[in-house]
């Protein structure tokens, strides 16, 4: 009896063990909402918005002194700070969740964290936890909450790293202070998972430390045993659930499905009232389609002032993104990424049933749309959100050969074209049928 309760014991400790060394596959049902969602708004509000300088970078690589950065602290009041406007222009702008930095690498918490002084309630005439309204105002609005947190913290005496090419010890040399270290930034994570239950966990700055320094696994499973729905990013030193390429598109799809882009609305995280460089409308459509198509989440960003103001052209943006994801919504959520590269020179998604492609056309690209390699016949196209129809064509179809021929579908109207980008919905007789072949008399 006993040897058979031992036996038991191992077994399910074992598969226990196994689940957590598989990030991702062990409640894969938690990343449904994630894999739905497809935008999220990125926030990056700190310090770093009174001067308009880099997050926390700006002391590290020695743009400016440490004690100036911190100066900082005296010019955040967070006096026009309106978190139920922060939500509603979230929700304007088609996004299902948004991530706030609930403390940079700086190490100045927006709530009033009890684990240090560091925080916006303590440091600065705001004199409040600024990160709980936002987080009611995003849970009453229907948006999911996520916590940015940086691992790493330069401003606490027991981490290592500090500014560029300087460090106040090694870790090796001193694992009593690591030590407390860790407790520290454990202790914070605790309270985000404790007093707010972030729906999603994006961690950064895991690039200075091992997994097993940063004791990744034991995070990880801390917080999935007070919230076992909660998704954790891929920056928890391999402990992740999705991939974060930032700023650059991935060419090829990232293996781990889904996966999220973050990307800013001009050069900057935070609030920089010098930086003109923000994408238009039509770049951040088009670049959101590209992303859609492959699979992924586009996480974009805004940097408030440090009053709580957002800059227009930031606002500009979520709107004129919140009036396409309502004219294309059936095309956007709750879908599947679209057909895989070589079938259409474009961006696509396809219906949760597979029977309906979502083609995306550029505001000028009206010319002559092809899909290759469908077996499926069409039942109807048109442009959505109009009462157009197109016809199409099949092109070179060999009657003796199964390869399917190519689909000419016609010219879209002027009329009919949207100012950032069109979608065409191709109607299908059942679940998509995709030829891969090279050309050859078989389909094979
Ligand atoms: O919060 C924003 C940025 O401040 C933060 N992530 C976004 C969301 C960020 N910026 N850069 N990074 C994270 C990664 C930086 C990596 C680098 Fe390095 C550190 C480049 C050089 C030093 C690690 C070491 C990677 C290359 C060498």
């Amino acid at each position: 009896m006993k040897r058979v309760y031992y036996i038991l014991v191992l077994f399910l400790s074992a598969g226990l063990i196994g689940k957590a060394q598989t990030p991702a596959n062990n409640n894969p049902e938690k990343m449904q909402w994630f894999r739905d969602a497809k935008l999220g708004i990125f926030i990056h509000w700190g310090i770093y918005s009174v001067d308009g300088v880099d997050e926390s970078w700006s002391f590290y690589n020695k743009k400016m002194s440490y004690l100036d950065y911190m100066q900082q602290l005296n010019g955040f009041t967070a006096k026009n700070y309106d978190p139920r406007a922060w939500a509603d222009l979230i929700r304007e702008s088609g996004a299902r969740y948004a991530v706030i930095t609930t403390k940079h690498h700086d190490g100045i918490a927006l709530w009033d964290t009890k684990a240090n002084h560091m925080s916006t309630a303590k440091l600065t005439p705001a004199r409040k936890d600024v990160l709980t309204p936002f987080f009611d105002a995003l849970r009453r609005t229907g948006i999911k909450t996520g916590a940015y947190f940086s691992i790493l913290d330069w401003s606490h005496q027991d981490y290592p790293g500090f500014i560029k090419d300087s460090s106040r010890y090694d870790i090796k040399n001193d694992t009593a202070r690591w030590n407390r270290y860790r407790n520290f930034y454990q202790a914070q994570i605790r309270e985000l998972s404790g007093q707010f239950n972030p729906d999603l966990f994006w961690f950064d700055g895991d690039w200075e430390h091992s997994a097993e320094e940063w004791q990744a696994k034991k995070v990880r499973d801390m917080i999935l045993s007070h919230n076992p729905n909660a998704i954790i990013n891929g920056r928890l030193a391999g402990y992740g659930d999705y991939e974060t390429p930032e700023q650059n598109f991935p060419i090829t799809r990232p293996s781990l499905n889904p996966w999220e882009l973050c990307m800013t609305s001009n050069n900057n995280w935070g609030y920089h009232p010098d930086d003109s460089a923000y994408k238009t409308p039509y770049e951040l459509i088009t670049i959101f389609a590209d992303v859609i198509s492959n699979g992924g989440n586009l996480l974009f960003d805004i940097g408030p002032r440090e009053d709580g103001w957002i800059p227009t052209e930031q606002v500009h943006l979520l709107k004129e993104l919140g009036k396409w994801n309502s004219k294309y919504s059936d095309a956007i959520f709750n879908t599947d990424a679209g057909m895989p590269p070589g079938h259409y020179y474009g961006a696509s998604t396809i219906s949760k049933d597979s029977s309906t492609i979502y083609l995306f056309v550029p505001a000028h690209d009206r010319g002559k749309i092809v899909i290759k390699g469908l077996f499926n016949n069409i039942t109807g196209i048109n442009v959505m959100n109009t009462d157009q129809q197109l016809h199409h064509k099949i092109v070179g179809k060999i009657s003796w050969s199964p390869v399917p021929g190519l689909v000419y579908i016609d010219e879209i109207p002027e009329d009919a074209m949207d100012e950032y980008m069109t979608v065409v919905e191709v109607k299908l007789d059942g679940p998509i049928r995709l030829y891969k072949g090279k050309g050859g008399l078989s389909v094979d």
